[in-house]
């Protein structure tokens, strides 16, 4: 492990205005209370994890954008979901968030690039690109814009977004790589191939199987080994089998197994600074589905903090005649 690997500071956005489904808002409250905190802290002993609880935001009464639903709070929530997660990066945390709905990267993202001086890259493990702009999307969905508006070069094709001032769209697409694709919007497949995106589908994960395919990932986005590795990650990247709650789902997905080896190659760069978990939605579904899908969330996060599926060697080493 490196110096910071094993802190860890886990923040809720219970959000769900960045598309109409409600129950996405519940997203940290079950991923709590199936345990998370204390599985965390179990990983291993120096594992030291504080949870800081969940973002609220006062809404500020900016003006409606078009084809942008529920703009205001989008802004206003992200504005403060950017401050947390600067503040606990810069209190030398991972920060792990956990959503509420995709558009939440916005300010997750924001928060890491302020906290680190932008140097970082991103993973987007993810059925979906999100690379849509209000100019693109055929539903005004926000969860399906974050990408197009952390990207530095989209930034012209956005109108003027007012209050949203303090987000800076610094990251270069050059540092961000797709993993999981499967259903893309006809603009977003051009914006992928103009701007050349780093995107591995699911027939990549079939031709190279995932290893080399993560592989081939950091390699892009960060081949020097030097960046912070800000890891932004979908359930509905998993296949509907494995993860059925949640509010886009698409099949021919990714395996929990797939999903799992993600992390556990993130974790062993030491170099994860953050990372979001989201878009569970414990409305859908009957209850077998969503304990179904926030468990898979939950052995994502923990491969992703070094939770190991060999298994630790225990902590004092007794005599072997014992056994
Ligand atoms: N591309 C579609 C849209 O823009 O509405 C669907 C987006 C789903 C986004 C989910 C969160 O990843
Ligand atoms: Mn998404
Ligand atoms: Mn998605
Ligand atoms: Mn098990």
């Amino acid at each position: 492990h490196n110096g910071n690997s094993s802190k860890i500071g886990v923040l809720g956005v219970p959000f769900n205005k960045g598309q109409p489904k409600l129950g996405v808002a519940k997203g940290p409250k079950v991923i709590r209370d199936a345990g998370l905190i204390q599985k965390l802290s179990e990983i291993h002993e120096l594992v030291d994890v504080k949870d800081y609880g969940d973002v609220s935001y006062n809404i500020n009464e900016v003006k409606e954008i078009l084809n942008m639903k529920e703009y205001p709070h989008f802004a206003s929530c992200n504005l403060e979901v950017s401050r947390n997660v600067e503040k606990i990066v810069k209190d030398g945390r991972i920060c792990l968030t956990l959503g509420g709905d995709h558009s939440i990267a916005v300010g997750t993202v924001d928060g890491h690039i302020k906290a680190k001086t932008e140097n970082i890259c991103i993973l987007w493990i993810d059925a979906h690109a999100d690379l849509n702009t209000n100019k693109t999307s055929s539903s005004g969905n926000v969860h399906g814009m974050p990408m197009a508006l952390l990207a530095r070069e989209l930034s012209d094709y956005w109108p003027y977004l007012p209050g949203m001032d303090w987000q800076k769209p610094v990251i270069s697409i050059r540092n961000v790589a797709y993993i999981g694709l499967r259903s893309v919007d006809s603009y977003e497949r051009l914006v992928i191939d103009r701007l050349g995106i780093t995107a591995f589908g699911m027939e990549d994960v079939e031709n190279y199987g995932i290893n080399t395919v993560v592989k081939m990932a950091l390699d892009r986005i960060d081949p020097e080994g030097r960046r912070s590795i800000h890891v932004s990650y979908d359930i509905d990247s998993l296949d509907s089998l494995e993860a059925p709650s949640t509010g886009t789902s698409v099949r021919g997905g990714l395996t929990l197994r797939e999903g799992i080896h993600i992390m556990e190659t993130i974790h062993k760069t030491g170099r994860l600074g953050a990372m979001d978990l989201v878009e569970v939605n414990p409305s859908i579904g009957s209850e077998k589905d969503v304990n179904r899908t926030v468990e898979a969330a939950v052995h994502v996060i923990l491969a992703a903090f070094g939770h190991s599926r060999r298994g630790l060697l225990p902590k004092t080493s007794l005599p072997l005649q014992t056994f």
